[in-house]
């Protein structure tokens, strides 16, 4: 009889589809207004669900942006109390907090602690090892090609695989699948076929001609970042194939087109892997989620890498359906990736682990909340110290800079609904119009210099500290009060 009842609980539990894409922004996707990019299957996912505007990752203490952020994705922890990710991350950065008791509270150790089946495949590496060997069935390779065996579609056919299998052996457990992709992510080495459709090809040097068949420059785009970025030699803004220093109209168009030939490869296998649930019949048990582990420029503002607090970095795709979501439905959020570990507990009837430090969107996911926090805080920290911080608040947006041993000091103060894009004042240089096609208004600058936003200024400059003390950031900026 007690066996009876715990079975009859354990078949209720939904199933978790995690698909998790490598360096996307969100506006590659139509559900994020881009019109270019083709991604049917992504975008019916997303009218079967919910989209968030206002997801981000937290931040990076390393040019590798990839492994803080996935570290918050598997242990729900904020980025200064992370568990220890590996020999190379300083101290500092590290091992607040209980190292294994952390690890025995990540995702796939609650999942299955729970009885559920826990699958994952994604790259190898940039990461938080111990917890991603905590999954029962693990295929990780890193795949940056174009072909079924180094492409999305070796991350696709593992899925599709594991799928068949647990169907023909009439698994009973509810699954967690982790389905990590390898791409976007340079080197966007694409199928021939979406290269020719987007005006691209895959190249080791920038390439001196434009093709016309590829995506028009992004309205954010710059030929230089007005001062430096802070992290001098980062790979991503000096090395990427295809890319190198150059940010021409020729380097960037072809760039984007390698993107989105690689996005519209990680759709098809999205796509295929939904039909196989429909197939076998878990559809409609099952919560989906995509989301990445964080945007990049690709050439907006004049950068290259993800190494930046910009909203085209700082923020995430995030796209939900599922049991109890409200088809075609849209919200803020205002969440991070830190908060997937308590949103997927609480959707599936697990107790939230105490150490985990996000919040459960599921108040959001089920239409009753737009939002579960009213502050978003950024920090980029990899290169000189102490780096880049955000916030964000409503539509207000501080971004500060204090770089290259004070010799970059720089704050940056715009409103999100007049300025979607931040652009700034060399956005609206004739050159760069002429070359973006598009002419910015007045409003569209960088309002922290203007005597009539200094208290506006100020508001943020005190939000920033506060949520910079309440998070333990380990740092303060020249105008900040010292630490003791
Ligand atoms: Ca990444």
């Amino acid at each position: 009889m007690l066996f009876l009842f715990v079975f009859s609980v354990l078949a209720k539990k939904p199933n978790i589809l995690f698909i998790l894409t490598d360096d996307q922004a969100p506006h590659t996707l139509s559900s994020y207004g881009n019109k270019v990019c083709q991604t049917p299957h992504i975008d019916k996912l997303a009218s079967s669900g919910m989209v968030l505007d206002q997801a981000y990752h937290m931040g990076s203490m390393s040019g590798a942006v990839c492994s803080p952020s996935r570290t918050m994705i598997m242990s729900g922890r904020t980025l200064w109390n992370l568990p220890p990710r590996g020999k190379k991350h300083r101290k500092q950065e590290e091992g607040k907090g209980p190292r294994v008791e952390i690890l025995q509270n990540t995702l796939p150790a609650v999942f299955n602690r729970a009885g559920y089946e826990t699958f994952r495949t994604c790259k190898n590496g940039n990461s938080y090892g111990l917890a991603n060997e905590l999954f029962q069935i693990v295929k990780d390779k890193s795949c940056r090609n174009a072909d079924e065996d180094s492409g999305s579609q070796w991350h696709g056919s593992q899925v599709l695989s594991y799928l068949e299998e647990r169907h023909v052996r009439k698994e009973e457990k509810p699954f967690l699948i982790y389905f990590g992709f390898s791409h976007p992510h340079d080197a966007r080495n694409g199928r021939n076929d979406l290269l020719d459709k987007y005006g691209a090809e895959n190249v080791q040097n920038p390439p001196a001609r434009i093709n016309r068949k590829a995506p028009k420059l992004p309205i954010s785009w710059l030929p230089a970042h007005p001062f430096h970025h802070g992290h001098p030699k980062l790979r991503d803004e000096v090395n990427v194939p295809g890319v190198k220093t150059s940010r021409t109209e020729a380097t960037v168009r072809n760039e984007l087109g390698r993107e989105y030939a690689c996005i519209e490869n990680i759709d098809d296998q999205v796509g295929l892997v939904i039909n196989k649930l429909k197939e076998i019949g878990e559809f409609e048990n099952t919560y989906i989620f995509y989301t990445s582990d964080h945007g990049i420029a690709v050439g907006r503002h004049g950068l290259m890498g993800k190494q930046n607090l910009y909203e085209h970095s700082w923020r995430v795709p995030f796209i939900v359906s599922g049991p109890g979501i409200k088809p075609m439905s849209r919200n803020e959020g205002n969440s991070y990736l830190l908060d997937l570990l308590p949103t997927l507990c609480d959707l599936s009837g697990i107790p939230i682990p105490e150490t985990a430090q996000g919040k459960s969107l599921k108040p959001v996911l089920m239409g009753k909340k737009k939002i579960i926090r009213a502050l978003l805080y950024g920090a980029y920290c990899g290169g000189t110290k102490p780096g880049m911080r955000s916030i964000r608040k409503g539509d207000w947006k501080l971004i500060k800079y204090d770089t290259m041993d004070g010799q970059v000091r720089e704050t940056q103060l715009f409103n999100l609904k007049e300025n979607p894009n931040e652009l700034i004042i060399e956005h609206h240089s004739k050159e760069v119009v002429k070359k973006t096609g598009n002419q910015p208004n007045k409003k569209q600058i960088n309002l922290a210099k203007l005597s009539r936003y200094s208290e506006k200024l100020v508001e943020m400059e005190e939000l920033l500290l506060k949520e910079m003390v309440r998070l333990e950031d380990p740092y303060r900026f020249w105008d900040q009060p010292k630490l003791d």
